[in-house]
């Protein structure tokens, strides 16, 4: 080879790539911003959902749910890099016939009485402010059996998945599973009368992203690739400014306020979902006793030795 010329193309006959002349880096020096800080609002949300209850046949539709699409350039379908969130309405009398699949899911109930799960056999009651786990491979099914319709978000970490590239799905061969049992509790339901007993005496923390924060599941985390974190915030509280390399995703159970989300203000309310991704800071302002459910990618980070974060402390109005 008589020149840089023809090495380099040697080179890239054989589909590679010299690393000291790459034309885009593999490496930097600390995490890029991608995924964008994004609120979606549940009054917005919630009449299409009903417009959808009537418009769309249940039966044409596994599961009805709108998928909170990130709206970075270029994404199709996750939320932030790792996770999905969607709102999901299932009306009375309804069924959502069962299936399985690799992703880890849960659902964070919004709204609405008398809907069921039934998770690999074992059927429980949703209540709004539970959080009902359905891990991978579980076969799963929802029906709503009284008169309200019932609304709720789900986070599946079906975009970890893709990356991963592990996806199998399948329905039900049955449509249900035949061999149901009911129970009260089970520890794939969450109970929000629990959840609220458990920040009663959690610590009171001034230098943490929330002042009460407690983590849901038993044994945590509650997924292997998602841990849910259930946050109180005081009336007139700033918490510092937080950043972290994993992903969240904030559901709103109870109250309202701000969140400033890397200079970018999200104001909002009982039901919004927003999201935080990877390396935007974070800082919640709130106006009334707020309570939200903070579900993140931290255990696919720690397992690998990749959570870094650090808080800031609010500087003084
Ligand atoms: O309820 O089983 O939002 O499988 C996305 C995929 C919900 C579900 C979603 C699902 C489900
Ligand atoms: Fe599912």
């Amino acid at each position: 080879m008589k020149d840089l010329d023809s090495l380099y193309a040697a080179i890239d006959a054989l589909s590679l790539e010299g690393g000291w002349h790459r034309k885009t880096p593999s490496l930097w020096p600390e995490p890029r911003k991608n995924f964008l800080p994004y609120l979606w609002r549940y009054a917005q949300v919630k009449p299409i959902l009903e417009a959808a209850g009537h418009l769309v046949d249940h039966a044409m539709a596994d599961r009805r749910n709108l998928t909170m699409t990130n709206p970075v350039a270029g994404n199709l379908y996750a939320t932030a890099r790792t996770m999905v969130a969607a709102y999901q309405s299932i009306r009375p009398g309804e069924c959502a016939l069962a299936h399985r699949h690799t992703p880890n899911a849960l659902r964070i109930i919004l709204e609405g009485h008398g809907c069921y799960t039934t998770v690999n056999g074992t059927r429980v009651e949703m209540r709004p402010g539970d959080v009902l786990l359905t891990p991978s491979w579980n076969w799963h099914a929802h029906e709503s059996v009284g008169t309200d319709e019932c609304f709720w978000v789900d986070v599946l970490d079906v975009p970890l998945v893709h990356l991963l590239e592990p996806m199998f799905f399948e329905r039900h061969p049955d449509q249900l599973e035949s061999e149901i049992h009911n129970v009260a509790e089970c520890p794939l339901a969450c109970r929000w009368e629990d959840s609220l007993r458990r920040l009663d005496s959690a610590p009171r923390q001034t230098g943490a992203m929330a002042e009460q924060e407690v983590e849901l599941g038993t044994p945590t985390p509650a997924l292997k690739t998602m841990a849910v974190h259930a946050q109180r915030l005081s009336a007139g509280c700033v918490t510092p400014v937080h950043q972290s390399t994993a992903n969240a995703i904030f559901t709103v159970i109870e109250g309202s306020g701000t969140t400033v989300v890397d200079g970018q203000a999200l104001d909002w309310q009982r039901g919004d979902v927003f999201v935080v991704p990877a390396w935007r800071t974070h800082q919640h302002r709130v106006s009334e006793r707020t309570h939200l459910i903070r579900v993140s990618d931290e255990p696919v980070m720690q397992a690998f030795d990749f959570l870094f974060k650090q808080n800031t402390p609010a500087s003084a109005p």
